[in-house]
C-alpha cells in the first residue's frame, strides 16, 4: 500500500508538533516507519490520507466500542452543538449521564466527570489519600494511568524500596510515594503493604491489564488485592478506562466479581469525544470539593458536547447488552484462527484474551506480567504489525498494547484478518 500523502504529512506535522503527533504511540516508534494519517472513518473502517481502507483493530484506543461515526452518537453530538458547546455552568445532561453510569456500574453512588482518563486516575489517588490521609500508593508495573506524575515511575532497586521516575520532570520527591509491584504476584504487593505498614492509601490497578498487550488476572489476584485492602484499610482503585463499559455494563467489577472502591472511567464514557470520570460511594465521595476538601477542578469538565455523545454512547451499551457478547465471540473467533494461523507456521506466539480485549506476543513462555510480556520478539513484531498493514489491517503499532474489537466488524472482516495473517505468517520466524 502506499502512503506517499501520510508521509508528507507527517513531514510537516513535525515542524509543528513535536514528533509531530499529540500522543508518543501514535509515532510509530515502536514499530519504525512513518505514520498514516487518517482522513475519515466509518464503521469497521478507516480511510487514510493516500485512500487506502483499512479495518481498525484499535477504535482510537478503545472509545468508538460501536464502530466509527456510530450515527446516534453523531446524531446527538450534531444537535447538541447547534445549541453551544460549554457553558462552564451545570447543565441537565451531565446528571442524565451520571445517572445512568450509577445504574450500569456495582459500587457508585457518584460520579465526577473530567476530560481525560489521565485526569480520572490522578484524581481518583489524590482523593484517596484525602479519604485515608495516608501518602502512598501502590501500582504495578506494566500498568499505565495515564502520564500523571505519580504514575510515571519505573520499580526502585529493591523489591521493597520505593519507584524512582521514568520520565525527567518528575521528581524523587513524587516517586517515593508511588511503590512498584507484579502484576499477578499477590505477594509483591503484601511485601510492599508490610514494609510500608498503614503509610498506603491505595493500590490502583488495571483489573484487566491492556498496557502490557492484554494481561489476564490470574484466579484469585484481584479477589486477593480486596482482601489485603479490607486487611489492611487500603482503598482499592480499579483503572477501568479501557475496561469500563468495554468488558460488560458493569466493566470489571461486574466480570470478576471484586468490588473497587474507587473506578476511574474514560474512552468509551466519552462515545469518541475528551471525557474521563472517577466514581465511588457517597462516603468517598462526599470528600471531594466542592463538599468535601479534596480540590479537583476543569473548565470543560461535563461540557454538554462530550455529554451528549457519551449518553448518545452509554445509553446504546445500556439498551442492547448483547453487544458485550456479540464482541468477545467475534475476538474469539479471530482469535482462534489467528492462533491456528500462527500454529500452522510453527511461530511461537501467546496469545491473551479477554472479552474485546486481545494481544499476540511473539514468545515461548506465557504472558503474565509486564517482564514476560517485554521478553517478547519485538523484530517479529514490527514484521507482523506491517505486514499486515500493508494488507489493510490497522493494529495496535506497539507489542505493548490490546486491540480493541468495534462491534462494527463483520466476520468478513475477520476472516480478511486471519487470511492476511496467513499471506505473512512464513515471514514471523
Ligand atoms: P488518557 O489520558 O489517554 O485518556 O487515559 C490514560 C489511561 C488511563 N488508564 C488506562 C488503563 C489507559 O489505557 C489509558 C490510556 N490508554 C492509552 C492506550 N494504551 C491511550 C493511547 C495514547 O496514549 O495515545
Amino acid at each position: 500500500m502506499i502512503y506517499r500523502r501520510s508521509s508528507a504529512l507527517f513531514a510537516e506535522a513535525q515542524r509543528y508538533i513535536p514528533g509531530g503527533v499529540n500522543s508518543p504511540v501514535r509515532a510509530f516508534k515502536a514499530v519504525g516507519g512513518n505514520p498514516v494519517f487518517v482522513k475519515e472513518a466509518k464503521g469497521a473502517y478507516l480511510y487514510d490520507e493516500d485512500g487506502n481502507r483499512l479495518i481498525d483493530y484499535i477504535a482510537s484506543w478503545g472509545p468508538l466500542i460501536l464502530g466509527h461515526a456510530y450515527a446516534p452518537v453523531i446524531d446527538a453530538v450534531i444537535e447538541k452543538a447547534k445549541k453551544g458547546t460549554s457553558f462552564g455552568m451545570p447543565t441537565e445532561i451531565e446528571t442524565q449521564l451520571a445517572k445512568l453510569a450509577v445504574s450500569m456500574v456495582p459500587n457508585i453512588d457518584k460520579i465526577r466527570f473530567v476530560n481525560s482518563g489521565t485526569e480520572a486516575c490522578m484524581s481518583a489517588v489524590r482523593l484517596a489519600r484525602g479519604f485515608t490521609g495516608k501518602d502512598k500508593i501502590i501500582k504495578f508495573a506494566g500498568c499505565y494511568h495515564g502520564h500523571s506524575d505519580s504514575f510515571l515511575i519505573q520499580a526502585g532497586s529493591g523489591a521493597v524500596t520505593f519507584g524512582s521516575p521514568n520520565s525527567p520532570g518528575v521528581t524523587q520527591g513524587t516517586a517515593k510515594d508511588t511503590l512498584l509491584a507484579v502484576y499477578n504476584n499477590l505477594e509483591s504487593v503484601k511485601a510492599l503493604a508490610t514494609a510500608n505498614k498503614g503509610e498506603i492509601a491505595a493500590i490502583i490497578i488495571e483489573p484487566v491489564a491492556g498496557n502490557m498487550g492484554c494481561i489476564i488476572p490470574e484466579e484469585n489476584f484481584i479477589k486477593g488485592l480486596r482482601d489485603l485492602c479490607d486487611q489492611e484499610d487500603i482503598l482499592l482503585i480499579f483503572d477501568e478506562v479501557m475496561t469500563g463499559f468495554r468488558l460488560a455494563k458493569g466493566g470489571a467489577q461486574e466480570v470478576l466479581g471484586v468490588d473497587a472502591d474507587i473506578v476511574t472511567f474514560g474512552k468509551v464514557i466519552g462515545g469518541g469525544l475528551p471525557v474521563g470520570a472517577f466514581a465511588a460511594r457517597e462516603g468517598i465521595m462526599g470528600h471531594l470539593a466542592p463538599d468535601g476538601p479534596v480540590y479537583q477542578a476543569g473548565t470543560l469538565s461535563g461540557n454538554p458536547l462530550a455529554m451528549s455523545a457519551g449518553l448518545a454512547m452509554l445509553t446504546e451499551l445500556n439498551n442492547n447488552p448483547e453487544v458485550f457478547r456479540s464482541l468477545a465471540d467475534k475476538t474469539k473467533y479471530l482469535g482462534k484462527g489467528m492462533a491456528q494461523v500462527l500454529t500452522d507456521n510453527h511461530i511461537p506466539f501467546q496469545m491473551n484474551r479477554f472479552g474485546s480485549m486481545i494481544s499476540i506476543h511473539f514468545t515461548e513462555e506465557p504472558v503474565v506480567d509486564f517482564e514476560s510480556s517485554a521478553k517478547g520478539n519485538n523484530a517479529a513484531f514490527k514484521k507482523y504489525f506491517h505486514g499486515m498493514l500493508n494488507q489493510g489491517i490497522y493494529l495496535p503499532p506497539s507489542a505493548f498494547e490490546s486491540y480493541f474489537l468495534n462491534d462494527a466488524l463483520s466476520y468478513k472482516d475477520l476472516d480478511e484478518t486471519i487470511a492476511a495473517l496467513a499471506n505473512i505468517a512464513k515471514d514471523l520466524h
